[in-house]
């Protein structure tokens, strides 16, 4: 039997495959109908075919995907899903969406069109799918012919900026809507890997996870994902633990605040690791030139620390890397070249450069490592011979230790979430952290099954009431805002 990430992405024609046959399905058939008659409505024919991917909650694994470390994660069952059809009249891409909220949007059908990220569009996220699949289609030698137009709608259920991957739902419900509608299909972790290459055309310099677990998740399972190349190792978590996934009411716009925030971080760690290439042995322009990730340079940190009698990279940060931020003076005096032209090619990382004054190496590379570490901690305590009940107090300790690393040494956090993370703490969670990318979005609490009504009933009270109060949201969607999660399936296609 061919492995589940060769398999292509698995078309149904009904719902009941992906929403089970419970009040999700109820909830699907509702959706589903709706958007076919919305479709009618909008562009005067009903749609040819449906896809949809799911959005993700990251257990443990934060801002190490594009360092090159293996994140778990698992699928979550809200998700976006695209109603869409070739329109060969009109050659435009119309990009409506069942939210009102989101006004339609309109591209020319051109593949190799720019996107505008000065002017930020909600319709931005679909063309990043459009972009990447006419690149990979190229790349498969798939003769597309002259473009055609696409009618589309999507209804995404992922709350947005909330760190529980909407983009990447969209993205890769887009690309697989686009390849649907064209009636090809490729094996899972191809889609995964091109679908994280091309939701970039947004301007963040994503790792891959959130397009993984998307494109590959099954339900029952929380994945290792491992990349370069992407693969993806089921995980079974321990019986009698939850996770409860609640948002902290900040939201955070990553693709509007990339130079500051994320796309800082990942050259903050491109530097840290050059910087550690070169204080350990490599030649300045070998280390410019081959060096793109902390990864790249952990044999020589751990060479390093098995000098010293430890096997742990972080000694080689702690003893190469000065405590206090680096400017970019300092960082030119190691690199014997200037920061401008290191990231000369990439447009997104020279903005970063304009808007940093200093840059944490020694903090973010130590996040980094001891982040992957515990990963791995993560899976071998789930796959130990402990009790179900200590391998859930392990974990509930490794997501702890994560949080404070995320939010000490990564500095990802924001005060939402550390209030929110406090509280589930102090509600008897075996442990809990900000999840996905921070600085606002949700935390994630590992919480005792038994205990998991009580538990949302203590954030309530304590966390979200005094937002009700304030009517930062309404009470009637408290439901959006805390819930429990299983780990449910990933991408799928509808025809009916
Ligand atoms: P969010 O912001 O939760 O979608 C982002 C990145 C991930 C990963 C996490 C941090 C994208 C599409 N996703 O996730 O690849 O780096 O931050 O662990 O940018
Ligand atoms: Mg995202």
């Amino acid at each position: 039997m061919a492995k589940h990430e060769e398999t292509p992405i698995p078309c149904f024609s009904s719902l009941e495959a992906v929403y089970g046959d419970g009040s999700q399905l109820e909830e699907a058939k509702l959706r589903f109908d709706h958007l076919n008659s919305k479709f009618l409505q909008v562009f005067g024919h009903p749609p040819d075919v449906f896809a949809r991917s799911p959005g993700r909650v990251n257990l443990i694994g934060e801002h190490i995907d594009y360092e090159g470390y293996s994140v778990l994660p698992m699928a979550i069952r809200q998700d976006t899903v695209i109603a869409i059809r070739k329109n060969h009249v009109q050659k435009v891409l119309r990009i409506a969406n069942v939210n009102d909220k989101y006004t339609e949007c309109t591209y020319p059908v051109d593949p190799n069109q720019a996107i505008d990220l000065k002017n930020h569009k909600w319709g931005h996220y679909f063309i990043c799918g459009y972009k990447g699949f006419y690149e990979f289609a190229k790349s498969k030698g798939v003769d597309m012919g002259d473009a055609v137009g696409l009618d589309v709608i999507v209804d995404g259920t992922v709350p947005t900026g909330s760190g529980l991957s909407s983009s990447a739902a969209f993205v890769c419900s887009a690309t697989i809507a686009i390849m649907a509608a064209f009636d090809v299909n490729f094996p899972k972790k191809e889609i995964a890997q091109l679908t994280c290459e091309c939701e970039r055309h947004i301007g963040t310099q994503s790792g891959g996870m959130d397009q993984a677990i998307s494109v590959m998740a099954k339900t029952g399972f929380a994945e290792l994902i491992d990349f370069n190349p992407i693969r993806a190792t089921d995980v079974q978590l321990p019986a009698g633990g939850t996770f409860v996934i609640a948002h902290s009411l900040a939201e955070s716009q990553k693709a509007v605040t990339a130079a500051t925030n994320y796309n800082n971080r990942v050259v903050e760690c491109r530097l840290a690791s050059i910087v550690l290439g070169i204080k350990l042995g490599m030649k300045q322009q070998d280390a410019i030139s081959n060096v793109k990730t902390l990864s790249d340079v952990e044999g020589l940190c751990v060479s390093f620390a098995n000098s010293r009698g430890s096997s742990d990279p972080v000694i080689a940060v702690k003893e190469l890397l000065k405590d206090k931020p680096y400017t970019t003076e300092e960082i030119e005096a190691i690199t014997g070249e200037s920061l401008q032209s290191i990231f000369k090619n990439s447009p997104s990382s020279l903005d970063v450069l304009k808007a940093a004054k200093h840059f944490k190496l020694h903090h973010r590379a130590a996040h980094v490592y001891s982040e992957a570490k515990r990963v791995h901690a993560f899976k071998d305590a789930v796959s130990s011979d402990l009790s179900d009940e200590d391998k859930l107090k392990k974990l509930g300790e490794l997501m702890n230790e994560s949080h404070y690393s995320c939010s000490v040494l990564y500095e990802c956090s924001c005060p939402e979430l550390e209030e929110l993370v406090k509280i589930c703490r102090d509600n008897d969670a075996l442990g809990a952290r900000l999840t996905g990318a921070g600085w606002g979005g949700c935390a994630v609490a590992l919480v005792k099954e038994a205990t998991v009504p009580q538990f949302i009933l203590n954030l309530k009270e304590k966390f979200y009431q005094s937002r009700i109060d304030k009517g930062v949201i309404s009470k009637n969607d408290l439901g959006l805002y805390v819930f429990a999660s299983k780990p449910s399936s990933g991408a799928a296609i509808f025809k009916f």
